[in-house]
């Protein structure tokens, strides 16, 4: 399998992403209703963290499946990939909004392992301004093309591979550390994974989960082709190189 998705350009409808959803579908639902979405020409694409904490998590399947959906595995996928198999603490999944899985039948939380095992690491989309990456958490590579490389590396040491999905997946290094350095190979890098009260750009990454499923959150969507977000973003949050 591979864990890099390639989309080519959508020269029908308009491209989105959307910020971590968190079992919000409903929510998100009507959010995508009111901009006009059209599922027949448009497409979403999510950066992970579909599960936990939220109101529908057991949704995900249902939108997995939708031909216009396409979202990469955030590190709450990760918690239901590792969790039938013994390789995730009950009760600390439970506390990090796991809950609903912990009481699911076996049958099911294998269902859930098995639909986000087999979602990408990472999505790279064709617009007419450049390649846009999407993935949860950080790019824990200097380029998109040596993390797309190493993620399909056959070579690569299991302990290798591990550290880089935990980086994608986990990392928050580059927003602590203010980073402004960008994917240079890259037009844009979407991620998710650290809620902000608002949208925020460093260099050309931009961090787009404003935590819809909290109390005063929402969801920030990305258009690929403009790089504008919906809602507009207030007040441009953007770090200057110092
Ligand atoms: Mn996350």
């Amino acid at each position: 399998m591979t864990f890099v998705k390639h989309f080519e350009r959508n020269t029908s409808g308009r491209d989105f992403a959307v910020g971590d959803i968190h079992g919000c579908f409903k929510l998100l639902r009507t959010d995508l209703d009111n901009m006009g979405f059209d599922p027949s020409r448009d497409r979403l694409f999510s950066v992970g963290d579909l599960v936990d904490r939220g109101p529908d998590s057991e949704l995900a399947l249902e939108w997995i499946d939708e031909p216009w959906f396409h979202a990469v595995r955030g590190n709450h996928e990760d918690m239901a990939i590792r969790y039938p198999s013994g390789n995730m603490d009950a009760a600390n999944y439970a506390a990090n909004g796991g809950a609903w899985n912990v009481g699911n039948p076996r049958h099911l939380q294998l269902a859930f392992s098995c639909a986000f095992d087999a979602l990408p690491v990472a999505i790279e989309v064709e617009t007419e301004g450049g390649l846009i990456g999407i993935l949860h958490a950080d790019c824990p590579f200097p380029t998109w093309r040596d993390f797309t490389v190493s993620l399909d590396d056959a070579n690569m040491s299991n302990k290798m591979r591990k550290a880089v999905f935990e980086a994608a997946l986990w990392s928050r290094e580059r927003i602590q550390d203010e980073d402004v350095s960008g994917v240079p190979d890259l037009r844009a890098l979407i991620v998710g994974h650290t809620p902000l009260k608002s949208p925020a750009v460093l260099g050309n990454v931009h961090y787009i989960d404003t935590g819809a499923v909290f109390r005063g959150g929402y969801f920030t969507f990305i258009n690929l082709a403009t790089l504008e977000t919906v809602p507009a973003m207030q007040k441009k949050l953007e770090w200057e190189a110092a």
